[in-house]
Parts: C-alpha cells; sequence; structure tokens
C-alpha cells in the first residue's frame, strides 16, 4: 500500500479504510487529497476552447438580490423525482446575467485566496465576506426549492463552496455527501450551481439515478489512500447498469442532490475553467452525528459550538427565509 502524500501522520494512521481520526489539516487541503482518490489515467490531447458565452446586460447587486428573493415553483411531480432519483435538474433558476456576476464575484475571490497552480480550486464561507455571495447562499429562491424538495419548512445553511475545476483537471471520484458531512439527518442537500453553461467536456456533476442505488454499494470498501473506492463503486454501477445523468448544464440551470445521492464529475478538458457555487442545506433540527470523521474534513469551521450529538443552530448555520407565498 502507498501512502496517499496528503495526509498526516495521524490520518494516514491504520487500515486504509480507517478514517476515525478527525481531519488535521485546511478544507483546501481535504481537497487536494479528495481529488486524489479519483481513479483512472489521467486525459491526455489537447484542450477544447468553447464559444464564449453571452450572458447580455449585467444586473447590479440589488437587481441580483431581488431576482433571488423570488419564488421558483416547484411541482409535486419534481419534488416527487427528486425523492425517487435522489436529484433533480432544475432549468432557469438563475438569469445568465446572475450567474455572470456570481461567477465574476467568484472568481475574484478565489484568485485574491487560492494558489493558481492548484487544479481544482475551492474557498468555503464566502458569504460572511461578500454581500452579492451571501443574496445567492441565503437566497429566498434557492432555500424555498431546498425546503420544498426536502419537504420542510425551516432550512438552515451548512456552508458555501466555491469549485473552480481549472482547465485541465481531472475527475471528481465518485461519492456521496452523507459520508461527507457530520449531519445526522436524511434531509440534507446540495444546491450545484455553475457559473457557466457547462458542456460535458467541462466536467459537469454527473448522477447515478435512484435513491436506492447506494445499498448497491454500501459494501465497497473505503480507501483513504488510493483510487480502489472510485474503482470499485464505478464497476458495480456498471455491473448493474446504473443509469447516470452526465449531460451539460445551460446557464442558470442548477442541480440539487440529496446526501445520499452518489456523484461524480467528470475531468475538464475545456480552456475555460468550471466555476460552481455549491451550496448545502439541512432540515432545522438536525444534529451532528454521534462521530465525525476525516472524511468530514474542518467541520468546527462550519457549524462551530456544535458537538457531536447535539443541534446544529449556530450564527454560520442561520435559516433560510423563504420566499413570500
Ligand atoms: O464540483 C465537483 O466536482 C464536486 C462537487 C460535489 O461533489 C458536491 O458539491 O457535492
Amino acid at each position: 500500500m502507498t501512502r496517499n502524500p496528503h495526509l498526516s501522520e495521524s490520518t494516514a494512521a491504520g487500515a486504509a479504510s480507517d478514517v476515525g481520526v478527525e481531519w488535521d489539516r485546511g478544507n483546501d487541503q481535504w481537497w487536494d487529497w479528495y481529488m486524489s482518490l479519483a481513479d483512472g489515467p489521467a486525459p491526455a490531447g489537447p484542450l477544447i476552447d468553447v464559444t464564449p458565452h453571452d450572458p447580455g446586460p449585467l444586473p447590479s447587486d440589488d437587481e441580483v438580490a431581488a431576482e433571488l428573493a423570488e419564488p421558483y415553483r416547484v411541482t409535486a411531480e419534481q419534488v416527487r423525482q427528486f425523492e425517487a432519483e435522489a436529484f433533480i435538474k432544475l432549468p432557469g433558476v438563475l438569469s445568465a446575467g446572475t450567474v455572470e456576476r456570481l461567477r465574476m464575484r467568484i472568481r475574484e475571490m478565489l484568485d485574491e485566496s487560492v494558489d493558481p497552480a492548484v487544479g481544482f480550486q475551492s474557498r468555503e464561507m464566502m458569504w460572511l465576506h461578500d454581500d452579492l455571495i451571501r443574496s445567492a447562499v441565503l437566497s429566498p429562491r434557492i432555500g424555498g426549492i431546498s425546503a420544498a424538495l426536502l419537504a420542510t419548512r425551516r432550512v438552515r445553511l451548512y456552508h458555501d463552496n466555491a469549485l473552480s475545476k481549472e482547465p485541465g483537471s481531472g475527475r471528481t471520484p465518485w461519492h456521496y455527501d452523507a459520508h461527507h458531512f457530520p449531519l445526522d439527518s436524511p434531509k440534507v442537500l446540495t444546491a450545484w450551481i455553475p457559473l457557466q453553461p457547462t458542456p460535458r467536456e467541462m466536467g459537469p456533476l454527473a448522477f447515478a439515478k435512484g435513491a436506492e442505488v447506494e445499498k448497491l454499494v454500501a459494501d465497497v470498501e473505503f480507501d483513504k489512500h488510493g483510487t480502489s473506492y472510485d474503482r470499485g463503486v464505478s464497476d458495480v454501477f456498471r455491473a448493474h447498469e446504473v443509469a447516470v445523468e452526465d449531460g451539460p448544464f445551460a446557464a442558470g440551470e442548477v442541480s440539487f442532490h440529496s446526501a445520499g445521492c452518489f456523484h461524480t464529475a467528470g475531468a475538464n478538458r475545456t480552456m475555460t475553467a468550471r466555476v460552481v457555487l455549491a451550496t448545502t442545506y439541512f432540515a432545522d433540527g438536525t444534529r451532528v452525528v454521534p462521530s465525525p470523521t476525516m472524511v468530514s474534513g474542518d467541520w468546527r469551521k462550519f457549524i462551530p459550538g456544535a458537538e457531536p450529538g447535539e443541534r446544529v443552530d449556530s450564527p454560520r448555520n442561520p435559516l433560510l427565509e423563504l420566499p413570500a407565498g
């Protein structure tokens, strides 16, 4: 067994499946580790130059906030689909101009904080520092969709995440978020908000269809050092002919996946960074799992003060204001 170079003495210790200790580095280092668990050869060949997208006139900060205060009507059929498939892609959640404004701001925030040499760039908790990002992360529109899909009236924020998969950067391994978030409830979801039209070649998020497919891979042993977990999940899905939704995202289209949904993302084979705002929400009343693991990264940053078994309701986990009506 080759030791994973992103792990410390403490997190590398024990069996490859042993994740019982807490993560002892930052969340950006957590992503470096996690992305190193993706299987498959590094893709070769030239990067594709995608046609630049024209978002039209750009809205002001106030116009973005006003747009995101408006409700998005989620139908009963869409809720049923989310429950049956564990994810849903919804068109037209954001206007093309709002998508571009968020992209520009997140790019600035990444550029001021992340080493440009890093292939998968990340930054969390941006809503604490920026009004425009806050108006999206805590927006009644995204909050209202999340509450409708989780069949609850009260949702709180777990965290926000900027995720920029730079040109040439590789796959995101198969995983499900209940393995990551130390939240003791099935009522947890992530809104994955691409900040440009995202063709297949750019590595859009891809989902294994079906709330039950997680049972098929329950016995695949996690491997903190290498790529065998990603490969094992992929092999089982292939053997069971599990359908995978890996299509492109149009500008303004947003996916919502539950914490039990298995998902992955392809490499970015284009010359444009795949920038995403990913925001995670949970039903009010949720508690911290009894024993968080290193797979939760530096989770105390996101839910400060909440210890295992306690309710998560710190000032960093505000209740979302839902749209009127
Ligand atoms: O953007 C990616 O490649 C991975 C994101 C992800 O897994 C998530 O937001 O749950």
